[in-house]
């Protein structure tokens, strides 16, 4: 793949970016950028644009990021949420750590904190501690995913609808986790339930392109029966994960990725053993989405 440069003259002066894809799917390394909370506004919104167009992208050596800037900087993207259920960081910012010595290994395929209407539209996350081999990150492109499919699934998808839970059956889509950290982090995370019905194919609400919300918060479809959603969902999440439609990437202290929380799933490679790892995400708060029939996600009346 080529590498191209984006020219902006902000009012900083002349500033360049290097865009240069990694994967045919979805992704692409961005350099020449420092992100702070004072970036200039119109290299700020070449940076969405890039977002929206590869879905993910990843910046290297921000450490000069703390806590602190990477909350100001996810400010640019709109109003940083925190998760509903498990504690930030700090007590006070929106920041959520994702810490393997306390039981965090999202290693199954999701898009986030999608049991919510207005689950995040963006999620940014930064490498802290890596481990020395192993521990990446995998995204898959739902939108490719979508066009993909053949046209009468296509309809399929169009007219169905998915309860989303913080409750999910983990043993469906994680190995077994047994540690008592492991077990501790599930217990805080469904502490309060939270369900929702959002339709199947969302419209991106800033591209307009249709995309798959699915992953592993669906516990089943409407109106299907439990064994058919499961059959059902393991077919769409196998299609959407297929290793052509995805996009790779080796953490080191300092990287930053930035993904269309509406547009993509990923998950953690759970590879890395007892080696610390850490990393710290914050998530943009998201618009309702809407369907292809005009279906509005809506809060799942309890069963
Ligand atoms: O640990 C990872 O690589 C991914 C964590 C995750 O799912 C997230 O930050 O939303
Ligand atoms: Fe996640």
């Amino acid at each position: 793949m080529s590498e191209t440069s984006i020219k902006t003259l902000g009012s900083s002066g002349l500033s360049e970016l290097q865009v240069r894809p990694i994967a045919g799917a979805l992704g692409a390394e961005v350099s020449g950028i420092r992100l702070s909370g004072d970036l200039d506004p119109q290299i700020f919104a070449e940076l969405k644009v890039l977002l929206h167009k590869h879905k993910v992208i990843f910046i290297r050596g921000q450490v000069h990021l703390n806590d602190q800037e990477q909350e100001k900087f996810a400010s640019l993207f709109g109003t940083p949420v925190p998760h509903p259920t498990v504690p930030s960081a700090d007590g006070t910012s929106a920041i959520l750590s994702i810490d393997s010595k306390r039981g965090n290994r999202a290693d199954s395929w999701h898009s986030d904190v999608t049991f919510v209407p207005n689950y995040p539209k963006v999620t940014i996350l930064r490498g802290v501690v890596v481990p020395p081999v192993g521990g990446d990150t995998v995204w898959a492109n739902t939108t490719l995913a979508y066009e993909t499919l053949p046209a009468p699934l296509k309809i399929f998808a169009d007219n169905l609808r998915a309860i989303h839970s913080n409750a999910y059956d983990y043993a469906v889509s994680h190995r077994v986790a047994s540690s008592p950290e492991a077990l501790e982090y599930r217990r805080v995370f469904t502490a309060t339930q939270f369900e929702t019905e959002h339709p199947v194919v969302r419209i991106h609400p800033v591209t307009g392109e249709r995309t798959l919300l699915l992953g592993h918060f669906v516990k089943k479809f409407v109106g299907l029966s439990q064994r058919d959603s499961r059959t059902i969902l393991e077919f769409f999440q196998d299609h959407i994960t297929n290793v052509d439609n995805t996009v790779r990437w080796q953490w080191k202290v300092g990287d930053v990725a930035i993904w269309d929380n509406q547009a993509t799933q990923h998950r953690a490679v759970n590879d890395f053993g007892d080696e610390p790892r850490l990393l710290r995400r914050s998530t943009i708060e998201g618009e309702v989405p809407v369907g292809v029939d005009g279906f509005v996600s809506t809060v799942a009346p309890a069963e």
